[in-house]
């Protein structure tokens, strides 16, 4: 029999399919706590993460792997700061999540729940979703009398319409523990957009007459029925894809029309410029004055980015899925041009770009401290065909070899580094059966919380491999300031200031010390073993970090 609020939420995230809610409690948490002691819910699983920064990584790893949206509950208004950068790194990744947060009993004495430690005079703020209400979808509060179930459906719908991203619900202490109104509505996820027939029209005709056109994604193929239609046009029309700072895995890597990361340069080279779910779709190098340019997105023109100019002379409202299959039924039924010519030419592009690679990967094989080329290699070299690969500053992803969709995940727009570990153990709980391989640079293994990740990899199983690209450094920073500066003090400076990484430490014993494998790896020829016996153990629950030097 549901009696409280609280009982309520959990009744109700399971209604609305929510299967996962990684939590990180406090006092606000109180009612759900006795809501959990009086009755486990079956197919709701609330964990204890013991960060909000790898709480909203799991979410977000949980959902990129299996397309299925997670809660995180934490803590009032500290609680929501520790779990901004996450909130941003989902939102700008368009990805959904259900954040619930306490918030401080509003009454300081007269109900069950009103205020009882200092805490809930200090935790209090004016507006507490203020924080966070540049980076959510929706925020709000239960408020005393109001029917969370309505609340809830509707904000889980909202998460989850496209553009999708994060939604944010307060629960005042003595609100969750007051008696729970029988009110119920549903809210529907609203459907997808298609492309506007014109729109279609315009572009399929456009398509047909290129001479060079060219299709920019960065997440065009999450959805695994746009990955398949991506590559039906790719092969079908000869039409290369370039995959800027791509977030996903959005074209087997051993199509010819894939020219990844580096394809980003052909921009320059098109008279057609295709972007489909990209927010930087280009850098230094611009389409040519005269080169078409259509953005594709479910919103084509980032009203949430505050400055972008990235030009559009066509900007379609639409899914990625609808877009694609709308434009590859239209052309069926066109005439299809002559594009061998053209597919000769791109074929011998990707011939000359493997062969480099190839090189590349040949040097560096016995370069010490060790090239991440060479650990990208013995990683292809090692994993299975549809691991997931969760890579955070790790190696060159043009280097990695992904064959599905949902198996790879970058850093989005916002850069929030601290995620890697995080996902890798969301996604683990979402594919047990598939290896999770985290490449992250120690920078990144630091920001991402090692002891609250490893003990949650221990406490739940999740055998998930972490691979430490450690070059001693922040080497982005360094690169940066270099490049900013080419002709300044930096030029010819051996230290470059406020990026060192030494003294480093010992990264393989923390995973020891939660029950873990680690490893240290210095020689190349030895790393490929190392890679195999880190993936042994993570197929046996246990997590493993291996430590892999790749500088000072
Ligand atoms: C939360 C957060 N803090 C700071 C930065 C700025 N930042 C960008 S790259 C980088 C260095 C990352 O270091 P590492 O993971 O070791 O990769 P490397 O730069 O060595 O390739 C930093 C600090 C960021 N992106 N996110």
């Amino acid at each position: 029999m549901i009696q409280t609020n609280a009982q309520l939420l959990i009744a109700t995230l399971r209604a609305l399919g929510i299967s996962q809610v990684f939590t990180n409690a406090g006092t606000d948490t109180a009612p759900i706590i006795e809501a959990l002691a009086q009755q486990q819910p079956a197919g709701l699983e609330f964990h204890v993460v013991p960060h909000e920064n790898l709480a909203l990584a799991m979410a977000y790893g949980y959902y990129r792997a299996s397309g299925a949206m997670a809660a995180v509950l934490i803590h009032t208004t500290v609680g929501t700061a520790n779990a901004l950068m996450g909130i941003m790194n989902a939102s700008r990744d368009r990805t959904p999540v259900l954040v619930l947060a306490g918030r401080t009993p509003n009454t300081e004495s007269g109900q069950l729940g009103s205020r009882s430690a200092h805490i809930h005079w200090g935790q209090d703020s004016f507006d507490q979703g203020a924080g966070i209400r540049e980076w959510c979808k929706w925020d709000g509060e239960l408020r005393s009398g109001q029917a969370l179930a309505p609340l809830l459906s509707r904000a889980v719908a909202i998460a989850r319409s496209e553009p999708c991203g994060p939604v944010y619900l307060t629960l005042p202490r003595e609100v969750l523990a007051a008696p729970a109104s029988s009110e119920r509505a549903e809210f529907a996820v609203a459907n997808g957009s298609a492309p506007d027939p014109d729109s279609l029209q315009d572009i399929a005709g456009a398509l047909l007459k290129a001479e060079f056109p060219l299709l920019i994604t960065s997440a065009g193929g999450r959805d695994p029925a746009a990955f398949a239609a991506i590559e039906t046009l790719s092969s079908e029309y000869a039409v290369p894809v370039a995959q800027p700072f791509a977030t996903d895995s959005n074209l087997s890597s051993d199509k010819t029309m894939n020219f990844g990361m580096e394809g980003m340069n052909l921009v320059r080279e098109a008279d057609l410029v295709l972007v489909l779910e990209a927010a930087v779709p280009w850098l230094k190098e611009q389409p040519k004055a005269y080169a078409q340019v259509v953005q594709i997105a479910a919103d084509p023109l980032y009203a949430d980015y505050p400055v972008k100019g990235h030009r559009a002379s066509l900007s379609v409202a639409a899914t990625p899925r609808l877009f694609l299959q709308s434009l590859l039924a239209l052309l069926g039924s066109l005439q299809k041009p002559d594009v061998s010519q053209r597919r000769q030419l791109l074929a011998e592009l990707a011939a000359k770009r493997r062969k480099r690679q190839l090189a590349q990967v040949q040097r560096a094989k016995t370069i010490r401290p060790i090239d991440p080329a060479w650990l990208a290699h013995c990683l292809n070299a090692a994993k299975s065909a549809d691991s997931i690969v969760i890579n955070e500053m790790g190696v060159n992803p043009d280097l990695l070899e992904l064959r599905q969709p949902r198996s790879y995940l970058r850093e989005p727009t916002s850069g929030g580094l601290g995620f890697g570990l995080g996902a890798a153990l969301g996604a683990k709980l979402a594919q047990p059966q598939r290896q999770v391989i985290a490449i992250v640079g120690d920078g990144s293994y630091m920001f991402g919380n090692p002891t609250p990740a490893h003990f949650t990899a221990a406490a739940l199983k999740l055998g998930t491999l972490t691979v430490i690209n450690n070059n001693g450094s922040w080497k982005a920073v360094a690169d940066a300031a270099r490049a900013m500066y080419p002709n300044g003090a930096l030029a010819t400076a051996t230290d470059i200031p406020l990026s060192s990484l030494t003294p480093a430490p010992a990264y393989e014993k923390l995973i020891e010390a939660c029950d873990g494998h680690g490893e240290r790896i210095e020689n190349p020829a030895e790393l490929q073993a190392a890679i195999k016996r880190g993936l042994k153990a993570a197929d046996q629950g246990i997590a493993s970090v291996l430590n892999v030097i790749t500088g000072a």
